[in-house]
Protein backbone atom coordinates (compact mmCIF):
# COMPACT_ATOMS: atom_id res chain seq x y z
CA UNK A 1 0.00 0.00 0.00
CA UNK A 2 1.62 3.52 -0.72
CA UNK A 3 2.19 5.81 2.03
CA UNK A 4 -0.83 8.58 0.43
CA UNK A 5 -2.87 5.17 0.87
CA UNK A 6 -1.91 4.44 3.89
CA UNK A 7 -2.26 8.15 5.92
CA UNK A 8 -5.75 8.36 4.32
CA UNK A 9 -7.23 5.02 6.50
CA UNK A 10 -9.66 6.17 9.76
CA UNK A 11 -6.82 3.95 11.45
CA UNK A 12 -3.98 6.57 10.31
CA UNK A 13 -6.21 9.32 11.67
CA UNK A 14 -6.99 7.35 14.90
CA UNK A 15 -3.61 6.88 15.65
CA UNK A 16 -1.90 10.21 14.95
CA UNK A 17 -4.45 12.07 16.39
CA UNK A 18 -4.10 10.96 19.97
CA UNK A 19 -2.37 14.37 21.51
CA UNK A 20 -5.92 16.43 21.37
CA UNK A 21 -8.14 13.14 22.46
CA UNK A 22 -5.46 12.89 25.21
CA UNK A 23 -5.96 16.11 26.02
CA UNK A 24 -9.51 15.80 26.03
CA UNK A 25 -9.86 12.42 28.74
CA UNK A 26 -7.45 14.94 30.59
CA UNK A 27 -10.08 17.93 30.23
CA UNK A 28 -13.01 15.58 31.37
CA UNK A 29 -11.30 13.68 34.33
CA UNK A 30 -12.82 15.80 37.29
CA UNK A 31 -16.32 15.63 35.79
CA UNK A 32 -15.90 11.63 35.29
CA UNK A 33 -14.71 11.37 38.69
CA UNK A 34 -17.24 13.62 40.25
CA UNK A 35 -20.18 11.03 38.45
CA UNK A 36 -18.03 8.13 39.85
CA UNK A 37 -17.33 9.25 43.28
CA UNK A 38 -21.30 9.27 43.52
CA UNK A 39 -21.65 6.03 43.60
CA UNK A 40 -20.03 6.36 47.45
CA UNK A 41 -16.54 5.26 48.74
CA UNK A 42 -15.06 2.63 47.52
CA UNK A 43 -15.25 0.78 50.36
CA UNK A 44 -18.43 0.00 49.87
CA UNK A 45 -16.93 -2.72 47.67
CA UNK A 46 -15.04 -6.11 48.80
CA UNK A 47 -13.00 -4.83 45.00
CA UNK A 48 -12.74 -4.22 41.59
CA UNK A 49 -13.23 -5.92 38.66
CA UNK A 50 -12.31 -4.97 34.85
CA UNK A 51 -14.27 -6.68 31.92
CA UNK A 52 -14.04 -6.53 27.95
CA UNK A 53 -13.11 -8.19 25.10
CA UNK A 54 -10.57 -7.56 22.56
CA UNK A 55 -8.36 -4.26 22.85
CA UNK A 56 -10.56 -3.81 25.94
CA UNK A 57 -9.67 -6.49 27.81
CA UNK A 58 -6.52 -5.11 27.77
CA UNK A 59 -7.42 -2.18 29.27
CA UNK A 60 -9.17 -4.06 31.71
CA UNK A 61 -6.07 -5.44 32.77
CA UNK A 62 -3.93 -2.66 32.74
CA UNK A 63 -7.11 -0.89 34.75
CA UNK A 64 -6.73 -3.83 37.46
CA UNK A 65 -2.68 -2.82 37.37
CA UNK A 66 -3.23 0.52 37.84
CA UNK A 67 -6.09 0.51 40.39
CA UNK A 68 -4.52 -2.56 42.61
CA UNK A 69 -1.05 -0.56 42.73
CA UNK A 70 -2.79 2.82 43.70
CA UNK A 71 -5.49 2.14 45.93
CA UNK A 72 -4.46 -0.97 47.60
CA UNK A 73 -7.88 -2.74 46.14
CA UNK A 74 -8.62 -6.08 45.35
CA UNK A 75 -8.87 -5.18 41.91
CA UNK A 76 -8.88 -7.95 39.01
CA UNK A 77 -9.43 -7.74 35.32
CA UNK A 78 -11.42 -11.09 33.30
CA UNK A 79 -12.56 -11.25 29.79
CA UNK A 80 -16.43 -11.08 29.64
CA UNK A 81 -16.77 -14.23 28.44
CA UNK A 82 -15.12 -16.01 31.65
CA UNK A 83 -18.00 -13.98 34.01
CA UNK A 84 -20.98 -15.09 31.58
CA UNK A 85 -20.10 -18.45 31.59
CA UNK A 86 -18.03 -19.55 34.47
CA UNK A 87 -20.19 -16.74 37.19
CA UNK A 88 -19.62 -19.34 40.41
CA UNK A 89 -15.76 -19.22 39.96
CA UNK A 90 -15.85 -15.34 40.07
CA UNK A 91 -19.29 -14.32 41.81
CA UNK A 92 -19.06 -15.47 44.97
CA UNK A 93 -22.46 -14.94 47.30
CA UNK A 94 -20.79 -12.20 49.66
CA UNK A 95 -18.80 -10.20 47.38
CA UNK A 96 -20.24 -6.34 46.53
CA UNK A 97 -17.96 -5.73 43.34
CA UNK A 98 -17.78 -2.52 41.66
CA UNK A 99 -17.24 -3.79 37.69
CA UNK A 100 -16.20 -1.52 34.91
CA UNK A 101 -17.79 -3.10 31.91
CA UNK A 102 -15.45 -1.95 29.16
CA UNK A 103 -16.38 -1.58 25.22
CA UNK A 104 -15.38 1.06 22.47
CA UNK A 105 -18.43 0.16 20.57
CA UNK A 106 -20.61 -0.52 23.68
CA UNK A 107 -22.38 -3.34 22.01
CA UNK A 108 -20.08 -6.48 22.08
CA UNK A 109 -22.50 -9.18 23.06
CA UNK A 110 -20.22 -10.58 25.59
CA UNK A 111 -19.54 -7.20 27.71
CA UNK A 112 -23.12 -6.85 27.40
CA UNK A 113 -24.24 -9.83 28.81
CA UNK A 114 -21.64 -10.07 30.97
CA UNK A 115 -22.58 -6.77 33.05
CA UNK A 116 -26.33 -8.25 32.79
CA UNK A 117 -24.77 -11.26 34.68
CA UNK A 118 -22.94 -9.77 37.70
CA UNK A 119 -26.15 -7.56 38.21
CA UNK A 120 -28.39 -10.51 38.40
CA UNK A 121 -26.31 -12.05 40.74
CA UNK A 122 -24.14 -10.39 43.20
CA UNK A 123 -24.58 -6.95 45.12
CA UNK A 124 -22.96 -4.48 42.36
CA UNK A 125 -22.51 -1.19 40.63
CA UNK A 126 -21.37 -1.96 37.29
CA UNK A 127 -20.21 1.41 35.35
CA UNK A 128 -19.85 1.05 31.28
CA UNK A 129 -17.38 2.14 29.94
CA UNK A 130 -17.45 3.12 26.35
CA UNK A 131 -16.79 6.03 23.32
CA UNK A 132 -20.77 5.37 21.89
CA UNK A 133 -23.61 7.60 23.90
CA UNK A 134 -26.17 5.36 23.05
CA UNK A 135 -25.27 1.89 23.12
CA UNK A 136 -26.48 -1.39 24.84
CA UNK A 137 -24.07 -1.28 27.43
CA UNK A 138 -25.67 2.28 28.47
CA UNK A 139 -29.08 0.68 28.72
CA UNK A 140 -27.31 -2.27 30.71
CA UNK A 141 -24.65 -0.63 33.35
CA UNK A 142 -26.01 1.33 36.49
CA UNK A 143 -24.01 4.15 35.06
CA UNK A 144 -22.49 5.17 31.82
CA UNK A 145 -19.39 6.97 31.31
CA UNK A 146 -18.43 7.58 27.66
CA UNK A 147 -15.41 8.74 26.40
CA UNK A 148 -17.25 10.95 23.12
CA UNK A 149 -13.43 12.20 22.83
CA UNK A 150 -11.92 9.02 21.04
CA UNK A 151 -15.27 7.71 18.57
CA UNK A 152 -13.59 5.15 16.13
CA UNK A 153 -14.29 4.29 12.40
CA UNK A 154 -11.75 1.73 12.26
CA UNK A 155 -12.50 -1.96 12.62
CA UNK A 156 -9.18 -2.09 14.81
CA UNK A 157 -8.99 -0.30 18.23
CA UNK A 158 -6.23 2.41 18.62
CA UNK A 159 -6.38 5.78 19.87
CA UNK A 160 -9.93 4.98 21.78
CA UNK A 161 -8.07 2.09 24.16
CA UNK A 162 -4.87 5.17 24.75
CA UNK A 163 -7.60 7.30 26.42
CA UNK A 164 -9.58 4.95 27.96
CA UNK A 165 -6.85 3.85 29.63
CA UNK A 166 -5.91 7.33 30.50
CA UNK A 167 -9.41 7.92 32.07
CA UNK A 168 -9.89 5.03 34.17
CA UNK A 169 -6.11 5.62 35.73
CA UNK A 170 -7.04 8.97 36.37
CA UNK A 171 -10.26 8.29 38.38
CA UNK A 172 -8.14 5.71 40.28
CA UNK A 173 -5.64 8.66 40.72
CA UNK A 174 -8.36 10.86 41.85
CA UNK A 175 -9.68 8.25 44.85
CA UNK A 176 -5.96 8.19 45.86
CA UNK A 177 -5.07 11.72 46.18
CA UNK A 178 -4.05 12.99 42.77
CA UNK A 179 -0.35 11.81 43.38
CA UNK A 180 0.17 11.79 38.62
CA UNK A 181 -2.19 14.69 37.81
CA UNK A 182 0.97 16.76 37.02
CA UNK A 183 2.85 14.03 35.25
CA UNK A 184 0.02 13.09 33.15
CA UNK A 185 -0.85 16.72 31.95
CA UNK A 186 2.54 15.91 30.20
CA UNK A 187 1.45 13.28 28.41
CA UNK A 188 -0.45 15.10 24.86
CA UNK A 189 2.58 16.63 24.27
CA UNK A 190 4.63 13.34 24.99
CA UNK A 191 2.75 11.30 22.09
CA UNK A 192 2.74 14.14 19.78
CA UNK A 193 6.66 14.43 20.44
CA UNK A 194 6.96 10.77 19.93
CA UNK A 195 4.89 10.51 17.22
CA UNK A 196 6.96 12.59 15.37
CA UNK A 197 10.23 11.17 16.24
CA UNK A 198 9.98 7.64 16.45
CA UNK A 199 7.76 6.82 13.13
CA UNK A 200 11.37 6.17 11.03
CA UNK A 201 13.10 3.65 13.33
CA UNK A 202 9.55 1.97 13.89
CA UNK A 203 8.95 1.60 10.48
CA UNK A 204 12.87 0.47 9.63
CA UNK A 205 11.28 -2.30 11.81
CA UNK A 206 7.94 -2.73 10.51
CA UNK A 207 9.21 -2.95 6.90
CA UNK A 208 11.60 -5.24 7.26
CA UNK A 209 10.28 -8.33 5.53
CA UNK A 210 13.00 -10.67 6.79
CA UNK A 211 11.25 -10.28 10.40
CA UNK A 212 8.60 -12.79 10.34
CA UNK A 213 7.29 -13.24 14.13
CA UNK A 214 6.82 -10.77 16.76
CA UNK A 215 6.85 -11.36 20.57
CA UNK A 216 6.43 -8.61 22.98
CA UNK A 217 7.50 -8.67 26.72
CA UNK A 218 5.99 -6.87 29.22
CA UNK A 219 4.98 -7.45 33.09
CA UNK A 220 3.17 -5.41 35.59
CA UNK A 221 1.75 -2.44 33.85
CA UNK A 222 3.41 -3.27 30.49
CA UNK A 223 1.69 -6.66 30.66
CA UNK A 224 -1.63 -5.51 29.12
CA UNK A 225 0.47 -3.24 26.54
CA UNK A 226 2.52 -6.59 25.19
CA UNK A 227 -1.00 -8.20 24.92
CA UNK A 228 -2.30 -5.56 23.34
CA UNK A 229 0.57 -5.27 20.70
CA UNK A 230 0.67 -9.03 19.85
CA UNK A 231 -2.93 -8.31 18.99
CA UNK A 232 -2.57 -5.23 16.89
CA UNK A 233 0.02 -7.42 15.07
CA UNK A 234 -2.08 -10.15 14.27
CA UNK A 235 -5.45 -7.73 13.45
CA UNK A 236 -3.65 -4.76 11.16
CA UNK A 237 -1.05 -6.50 9.56
CA UNK A 238 -1.98 -10.50 9.76
CA UNK A 239 1.46 -11.07 11.64
CA UNK A 240 1.97 -13.86 13.57
CA UNK A 241 2.34 -12.54 16.88
CA UNK A 242 3.00 -13.37 20.71
CA UNK A 243 2.61 -11.63 24.05
CA UNK A 244 4.25 -13.01 27.62
CA UNK A 245 4.98 -11.67 31.07
CA UNK A 246 8.68 -10.68 31.07
CA UNK A 247 10.28 -13.42 32.92
CA UNK A 248 8.01 -16.25 32.00
CA UNK A 249 9.56 -16.50 28.49
CA UNK A 250 12.89 -17.73 29.78
CA UNK A 251 10.30 -20.96 30.83
CA UNK A 252 9.56 -23.01 27.60
CA UNK A 253 8.43 -19.68 24.98
CA UNK A 254 11.76 -18.66 24.12
CA UNK A 255 12.35 -21.62 21.88
CA UNK A 256 10.52 -19.92 19.38
CA UNK A 257 13.42 -17.05 18.65
CA UNK A 258 15.03 -16.99 15.32
CA UNK A 259 16.84 -14.70 13.63
CA UNK A 260 13.15 -13.89 11.51
CA UNK A 261 12.15 -13.13 15.21
CA UNK A 262 11.92 -9.28 16.51
CA UNK A 263 11.48 -9.75 20.53
CA UNK A 264 10.37 -6.01 21.65
CA UNK A 265 10.83 -6.06 25.59
CA UNK A 266 9.25 -3.34 27.99
CA UNK A 267 11.36 -3.38 30.73
CA UNK A 268 9.57 -2.69 34.09
CA UNK A 269 12.25 -0.93 36.72
CA UNK A 270 11.43 -3.86 38.97
CA UNK A 271 12.97 -6.24 36.12
CA UNK A 272 16.21 -4.35 36.55
CA UNK A 273 19.02 -6.98 35.97
CA UNK A 274 16.59 -10.23 35.48
CA UNK A 275 16.13 -8.79 31.56
CA UNK A 276 19.87 -9.04 30.62
CA UNK A 277 18.90 -13.12 30.87
CA UNK A 278 16.21 -12.60 28.09
CA UNK A 279 18.79 -10.50 26.32
CA UNK A 280 21.51 -13.52 26.56
CA UNK A 281 18.89 -15.62 25.54
CA UNK A 282 18.01 -13.77 22.57
CA UNK A 283 21.59 -12.94 21.63
CA UNK A 284 22.13 -17.01 21.58
CA UNK A 285 19.27 -17.52 18.93
CA UNK A 286 20.61 -14.14 16.93
CA UNK A 287 16.77 -13.29 16.84
CA UNK A 288 16.71 -8.87 17.27
CA UNK A 289 15.86 -7.35 20.29
CA UNK A 290 14.15 -3.70 20.34
CA UNK A 291 13.68 -2.49 24.10
CA UNK A 292 11.10 0.03 24.52
CA UNK A 293 11.99 2.25 28.10
CA UNK A 294 12.43 4.99 29.81
CA UNK A 295 15.82 4.20 30.87
CA UNK A 296 19.19 3.09 28.84
CA UNK A 297 20.30 -0.32 29.86
CA UNK A 298 23.89 -0.93 29.75
CA UNK A 299 22.31 -3.61 26.69
CA UNK A 300 23.63 -3.48 23.47
CA UNK A 301 20.79 -4.04 21.71
CA UNK A 302 18.60 -1.13 19.69
CA UNK A 303 16.74 0.99 22.24
CA UNK A 304 13.85 3.32 21.94
CA UNK A 305 14.03 5.27 25.15
CA UNK A 306 11.40 7.79 26.76
CA UNK A 307 8.64 8.47 29.51
CA UNK A 308 11.64 9.45 32.03
CA UNK A 309 9.83 12.31 33.06
CA UNK A 310 6.71 10.28 34.16
CA UNK A 311 5.91 7.48 36.66
CA UNK A 312 6.38 3.72 35.50
CA UNK A 313 2.19 3.90 35.94
CA UNK A 314 1.66 6.22 33.34
CA UNK A 315 4.38 5.34 30.73
CA UNK A 316 1.82 2.27 29.12
CA UNK A 317 -0.41 5.06 27.95
CA UNK A 318 2.41 7.21 26.38
CA UNK A 319 3.76 3.85 24.51
CA UNK A 320 0.85 2.86 23.32
CA UNK A 321 0.91 4.72 20.00
CA UNK A 322 4.80 2.96 19.28
CA UNK A 323 2.86 -0.05 19.16
CA UNK A 324 -0.21 0.97 16.63
CA UNK A 325 2.18 2.69 14.86
CA UNK A 326 4.51 -0.24 14.46
CA UNK A 327 1.41 -2.52 13.21
CA UNK A 328 0.19 0.20 11.37
CA UNK A 329 3.37 0.97 8.92
CA UNK A 330 3.51 -3.46 8.76
CA UNK A 331 -0.07 -3.66 7.06
CA UNK A 332 1.24 -0.82 5.30
CA UNK A 333 4.42 -2.73 3.85
CA UNK A 334 2.47 -5.94 3.30
CA UNK A 335 -0.44 -4.34 1.33
CA UNK A 336 -3.13 -4.95 4.24
CA UNK A 337 -5.63 -2.66 5.06
CA UNK A 338 -5.71 -1.75 8.73
CA UNK A 339 -9.12 -0.21 8.48
CA UNK A 340 -10.69 -3.79 7.42
CA UNK A 341 -9.19 -6.98 8.23
CA UNK A 342 -10.83 -9.70 6.79
CA UNK A 343 -13.27 -11.59 8.99
CA UNK A 344 -12.64 -8.93 11.85
CA UNK A 345 -16.30 -7.09 12.45
CA UNK A 346 -16.21 -4.01 14.48
CA UNK A 347 -18.93 -5.53 17.02
CA UNK A 348 -18.60 -8.60 18.13
CA UNK A 349 -21.90 -10.18 17.97
CA UNK A 350 -23.48 -13.60 18.37
CA UNK A 351 -26.49 -13.61 15.92
CA UNK A 352 -26.21 -11.60 12.82
C1 LIG B 1 -14.08 -5.58 21.22
C2 LIG B 1 -13.23 -5.97 20.02
C3 LIG B 1 -12.25 -4.85 19.65
C4 LIG B 1 -11.61 -5.08 18.33
C5 LIG B 1 -12.64 -5.37 17.24
C6 LIG B 1 -13.54 -6.51 17.67
O1 LIG B 1 -14.88 -4.50 20.86
O2 LIG B 1 -12.52 -7.16 20.31
O3 LIG B 1 -11.27 -4.72 20.67
O4 LIG B 1 -10.83 -3.94 17.95
O5 LIG B 1 -13.42 -4.23 17.01
O6 LIG B 1 -14.13 -6.24 18.94
P1 LIG B 1 -15.50 -3.48 21.89
O7 LIG B 1 -16.30 -4.26 22.88
O8 LIG B 1 -14.35 -2.77 22.55
O9 LIG B 1 -16.34 -2.57 21.05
Amino acid sequence: MMNAKSEGTFTYREIYRQPEALSETLRHAPSRFVRVASIGPLERFTGVLFIGCGSSYHIALYAAHAWGTLLGLRARALPASEILNFPKAHLQAEARLLVFAISRSGGTDETVLAAERVKATIETTVIGVTTEPECPLRRAADMHLPFPECPERSLVTTGSLTCMMLGLLLLADAFGGRTLQVEAAALPEEVAQSLRENERLLRTYAEDRALTRFIFLGSGPFYALAAEAALKMIEMALTPAHYYPTLEFRHGPHLLLSPETLLVIFPAEAEGPYVNRVLEEARAAEARVLLIGARATEASAPQLILGGRVSELLRPILFAHLIQQLAFWRAAAAGVNPDAPPRLTRIVRWNG
